[in-house]
């Protein structure tokens, strides 16, 4: 086993299983390994590197802020934050903004607030607000965030879990309606759900839940972390459906690749249950990262990622539909959010990422069927082409070894 493996085995907790690569340098849509091997990136960090790696506009924004001031914690006022939360209100149409670091971090922000608006604003008896998930929800690691998952493995180990989540089925209206009772404060959903496996709701879904909040009073929650900041031909995934949340949550690519940076995002009336005190973190809005998430934002306005994103996105799900497998069960996808589903008879979605990595593309199975292809908006269509072609060429070469 290469040492620089057998190091991080050693010494680092066994919770992930990487795929046997090292990698060394990013830069746009490339990374290179130990032995100056080049690989074409199809995940982007789980859509954190959107802006493609080590962006030169977002790493110059990065160190010459980061030689100026960094971190001085919220306890002060710096000249970047008002300027970041503006930024981010003006490009999600929503009134607030409270800056937290990683997407966890984020959500749990949004079930704080719901649950103290349902308390303070709608009149809930202490303690007895339920928030609303959907099966197959991905929403982060933290105790409470998994204590709503549908994920066994999620769970396992890590209980108890604090009451007053349900969940229902994923792309089904009328259950939620049934699940709201007068003490629901929020629905939580991905506008397409990721880890889950690339499933996009039924046309028309978000916004019936959308109704259905806004006709019983419940916050209308849309965890944006991964679908957000351009990933599907949209700045924010639920505007395909032209609907406007209560709350949006931001991450990932709000740090342009370069930080941790997240934010919960909602309207005026929510925000203001907070008061000085109720919540916060060290790291939160410091000014290295509101630069950052500032430049972030310019380059996707810059760069068109987001119309980028649809037209490529139609392009890439086009060519895989073209693409002739038995080995193939489904290909879906919306802008750079996409995802072919191979048939578990002949082989695990994992294996076929193996060889891909083989042949220079780097992409990661979710759920053991499906190979997420998601990679930096920033690709070019002979990059998508060359990520087709390798594609066909691997699941050829697999087919007929399972023929
Ligand atoms: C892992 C995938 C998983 C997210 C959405 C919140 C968070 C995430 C929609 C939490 C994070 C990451 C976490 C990473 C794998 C990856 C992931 F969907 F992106 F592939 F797990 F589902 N909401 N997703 O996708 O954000 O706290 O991580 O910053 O935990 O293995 P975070």
């Amino acid at each position: 086993m290469h040492s620089l493996i057998e190091l991080e085995y050693q010494y680092g907790a066994h919770n992930y299983e990487p795929l046997p690569v090292i990698l060394t340098r990013g830069e746009g849509v490339y990374v290179w390994d130990d032995e100056g091997k080049r690989y074409l990136d199809m995940m982007s960090a789980y859509s954190a590197v959107s802006h493609g790696h080590c962006h030169p506009d977002i790493v110059k924004a990065l160190t010459q802020q980061a030689s100026k001031l960094a971190i001085v914690s919220r306890a002060f006022y710096t000249d970047k934050l008002g300027q970041f939360l503006e930024k981010i209100c003006e490009m999600t149409g929503l009134e607030k903004a409270l800056p937290m670091n990683t997407g966890a971090e984020a959500v749990e922000t949004a079930l704080k607030a719901a649950r103290k608006w349902a308390y303070t604003v709608k009149g809930v008896s202490q303690d007895k607000a339920e928030i609303i998930a959907c099966e197959g929800n991905f929403h982060g690691r933290t105790i409470a965030i998994v204590g709503m998952s549908s994920e066994a493995q999620y769970r396992s180990g890590f209980g108890p879990f604090p009451a007053g989540f349900k969940i229902i089925p994923y792309g089904d209206a009328a259950a939620l309606e049934r699940a709201i009772t007068p003490n629901t404060a929020a629905f939580l959903v991905e506008p397409i759900q990721g880890e889950g496996g690339i499933i996009i709701p039924p046309a028309g879904y978000l916004k019936q839940c959308a109704e259905i909040c806004r006709k019983n009073r419940v916050l209308f929650i849309c965890d944006e972390i991964q679908t957000g900041m351009g990933r599907t031909g949209k700045f924010l995934a639920c505007e395909h459906e032209g609907v406007k949340p209560d709350g949006v949550i931001l991450g990932k690519a709000l740090g342009g690749g370069l930080l941790p940076v997240s934010a919960f995002v909602c309207r005026e009336e929510v925000m203001n249950v907070f008061t000085p005190g109720d919540h916060g973190s060290t790291f939160g809005g410091n000014p290295l990262a509101a630069v950052v998430g500032m430049a972030a934002f310019n380059v996707l306005t810059k760069e068109k990622l987001v119309a980028k994103s649809a037209e490529l996105g139609e392009y890439l799900l086009k060519r895989l539909q073209k693409i002739d497998s038995k080995l193939i069960k489904d290909v879906r996808g919306k802008g750079l959010f996409v995802g072919v589903e191979i048939d578990p008879r002949f082989y695990s979605a994992r294996e076929i990422c193996l060889r891909l990595l083989k042949e220079g593309i780097l992409s990661k199975e979710t759920h053991h069927t499906v190979i997420r292809l998601a990679p930096p908006l920033v690709i070019t269509k002979q990059q998508l082409d060359t990520v087709v072609d390798t594609l066909a060429q691997v699941l050829k070469i697999a087919e007929k070894e399972v023929a």
